[in-house]
């Protein structure tokens, strides 16, 4: 299969994290990319090419106007204040604030449009996530004209990116707005299917009260597992999405064994639905080595993923999400991709 990737995904680096009590380095770094894209070169996955470029009308679909037309000028802003290092929030709207009035500097807009302190910007942030839009939807157009898959190398990720927030080093909904895409190029009904160790908050609010986008999650249980404040199972969509968003936290520890059986039930699922497209929000977090993650799988089961979600049968378009033990990424990441194309 083809993989889209953009070298400007590089210009979002040296960002800073509050883990555990300590700004360390982020690992959301660049080295991600570039260790998935060296091997997909040598597995020989299929050619890689760049993203066109596209506007963000696609965008403003899943996400708000204002919201988006925010994060181009978050830069700007804060070296017009002076600042160097990273841009980050550091007072959110939370129960008993207003989070219905737009504020007016950049420290309160930052606030404003994220739910914590894991989406920094720097310098080149805005046009690698612009790239990475661009990635995604370059990548839906090749699914679109009838390519069985495609590989969207996107980075920075999105599945933690709201309607109108940022977070968990999101910004822009790739998935998101690739399924919206979709459904606005022909596609009656879209399945996206979230293996990420972190619940994907941000494509569950986007869609939960959509009958035409089905939202499957596999995911660490947020009782004690970041993004905590969603992703439980009682979470099953509202309105006309009654029943179209599926969550499946898992505990600490969790391996193939249980693992599997959750992508087992979550593609019986997304078969029943008869969706015109799946889209993958592919996070290899879920390694044993992960170093923020609690999972347990192994090199070797990355693979069996791919063979499940072809044994599906439908067009299918994957999103890198997350995934930090840099070494393995590449060859976890690529190894559901080839599994898929085997399958
Ligand atoms: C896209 C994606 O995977 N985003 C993940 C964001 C996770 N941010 C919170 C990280 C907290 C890690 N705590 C781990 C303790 C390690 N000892
Ligand atoms: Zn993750």
């Amino acid at each position: 299969m083809k993989t889209i990737f953009s070298p400007l995904h590089s210009g979002h680096s040296g960002q800073m994290e509050l883990i555990a009590g300590a700004i360390v380095p982020g690992f959301e770094k660049p080295s991600r990319a570039e260790f998935i894209r060296a091997r997909v070169e040598s597995e020989r996955l299929g050619p890689i090419l760049p993203p066109e470029e596209f506007d963000l009308s696609a965008a403003k679909r899943v996400h708000k106007a204002d919201y988006v037309d925010f994060l181009p000028t978050v830069w700007p802003e804060w070296e017009k204040s002076g600042r160097g290092g990273s841009a980050i929030g550091y007072t959110w709207p939370t129960r008993g604030l207003r989070g219905d009035v737009r504020p007016k500097t950049i420290d309160a807009l930052l606030g404003y449009y994220s739910f914590d302190a894991g989406a920094p910007f720097v310098k080149g942030t805005w046009d690698a996530i612009k790239s990475s839009h661009d990635v995604a939807l370059t990548a839906a157009g090749l699914v679109k004209g009838g390519e069985r898959a495609a590989f969207a190398l996107c980075r920075p990720p999105g599945h933690h990116a709201g309607a109108a927030f940022m977070g968990g080093y999101c910004f822009i909904n790739n998935a998101a707005v690739a399924a919206q895409w979709f459904r606005d190029n022909g596609a009656k009904k879209v399945a996206i299917l979230d293996v990420d160790y972190h619940h994907g908050n941000g494509t569950q609010e986007i869609f939960y009260t959509r009958p035409d986008v089905l939202v499957l999650n596999l995911h660490g249980d947020p009782m004690t597992e970041y993004p905590f404040f969603l992703g439980h199972a009682d979470e099953r969509g509202e309105g006309e999405g009654e029943g179209l968003n599926v969550n499946y936290p898992m505990p600490f520890g969790t391996a193939w064994a249980e693992w599997s059986a959750s992508l087992e039930d979550a593609c019986v699922k997304l078969a029943a639905y008869r969706p015109d497209i799946v889209v993958v929000s592919l996070g290899v977090d879920t390694f044993e080595k992960d170093p923020i993650s609690q999972f347990k799988l192994k090199t070797e089961d990355y693979p069996k993923i791919g063979r499940r979600i072809a044994k599906l049968g439908l067009p299918t378009l994957f999103v890198m999400e997350g995934g930090y033990a840099v070494e393995e990424i590449g060859v976890n990441a690529v190894g559901v991709l080839t599994g898929f194309e085997q399958g």
